[in-house]
């Protein structure tokens, strides 16, 4: 059943329109042009560039400033072309700037004036040392990057299947009130959110390994009595601190809205502090089927303890364990092998395999539809994905 769904929201998935094609080409044939900026001067809206990687592995060393509909793709899947240089995109209602193939090797991608609604995809590139910084003029999709040395910061958009490395964050602020976050599929150190919004938090790894530092496996920042958060089959590896206050010590979830807490695995990474990382949970928050491998912390309400570390470093659960099957026995949890879901990252229909390793090929990166459907009603499919 899941499989045929799958192959269905392959259908139509395009960010795509008819473009005329530019192509960037070092020492290219006639009609081709040398530099991206100069192609993107010579672009219409609507259009697409499409880059040849320099030979040798060099950068094209340019600073962007995008202020037109455009794509610019790498030519090859897979195959990533170089920029050293910031890359400003300017903001302008119904704009739609496309981004994919790129390994940025100095500089952030960022946003630059006002105008809403801006929108802009950033899709299987890689950012060697800057940020991608957006604020509230823009949606942005965030999908399938590498970000070696930096963090996400947005307000608007979905930020799902990168890798963001070395403890960096996922920063959401500054968002409209009731808008819907998706934050799935992450390899990441934290998630912040400050601003009235609604985030699905399903399936990320959050990582950090530095023991001293103030550290928020996922902090939700605005204070409410409503259901905010849906935080689903997330695993959280936390160290301890050294201080156990509530302001400056660690916290595996730090929620000041009420929150739907399922399938999580906690776990609390012995370094040389002795305080473990605690809860804050707003009440009347739903905690069920959570696990839990504690040294000092107490133990949060309706959380299993283990007795072993049940994942290796990449998440993975180390059999047998108790997280194995051990997710609500709902169907909607279900794994795609269509056994009861497994806890962690590494289980249910957002499992980690979906989207790693990164190695930025074309695919579908989210499937909306009903997890239960009765016979003879009629399914919808919402399928996003991209191609070069
Ligand atoms: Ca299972």
């Amino acid at each position: 059943m899941k499989k045929i769904i799958y192959i269905l929201g392959i259908i139509g998935v395009s960010f795509n329109s008819q473009a005329i094609d530019l192509v960037v080409q070092e020492s290219g044939p006639a009609g081709t042009y040398g530099t991206i900026s100069s192609a993107i001067s010579a672009a219409n809206n609507g259009d697409r560039i499409i880059i040849h990687p320099k030979v040798g592995g060099n950068a094209f060393a340019e600073n962007l400033t995008i202020n037109k509909t455009l794509e610019l793709v790498s030519v090859q899947d897979t195959t990533k072309f170089k920029v050293q240089g910031t890359i400003d995109v300017h903001a302008s209602n119904g704009r739609i700037v496309t981004i994919s193939g790129l390994d940025l090797v100095a500089g952030n991608i960022q946003g630059n004036g006002t105008g809403w609604k801006t929108t802009v995809n950033i899709l299987a590139s890689k950012l060697d040392g800057g940020i991608i910084d957006f604020s509230n003029q823009y949606y942005v999709r965030v999908i399938s990057n590498i970000v070696e040395n930096g963090s996400v910061n947005i307000s608007h958009g979905e930020i799902i299947g990168n890798e963001i490395k070395n403890e960096h964050d996922i920063i959401i602020q500054n968002s409209n009130v009731g808008d819907t976050i998706n934050i799935i599929a992450n390899k990441v150190g934290e998630i912040y959110i400050n601003a009235d919004i609604f985030a699905n938090v399903r399936n990320n790894l959050i990582e950090v390994n530095s023991g001293s530092t103030y550290v928020n496996g996922v902090e939700y920042v605005f204070s409410s009595g409503d259901l905010k958060l849906n935080i689903i089959n997330n695993v959280m590896s936390i160290p301890e601190s050294s201080t156990s206050s509530s302001t400056s010590g660690n916290h595996f979830v730090k929620l000041r809205s009420r929150a739907n807490m399922r399938n999580n695995i906690f776990v609390e990474k012995n370094t040389s502090n002795s305080i473990g990382p605690s809860y804050f949970i707003q009440s009347g928050s739903v905690s069920a089927y959570n696990f839990a491998y504690l040294g000092s912390s107490s133990l949060p309400i309706n959380t299993t303890p283990l007795a072993s570390n049940p994942i290796n470093a990449d998440g993975r659960l180390i059999l047998p364990t108790p997280c194995e099957n051990g997710a609500d026995p709902s169907f909607e949890f279900y794994d795609l092998d269509l056994t009861r879901g497994d806890a962690g990252c590494y289980g249910g229909s957002y499992t980690l395999d979906n989207y790693f390793p990164v190695n930025g090929s074309t695919h579908v990166f989210n499937v909306d539809m009903p997890f239960g459907l009765s016979n003879g009603s009629t399914l919808n499919i919402k399928a996003e994905g991209f191609d070069r």
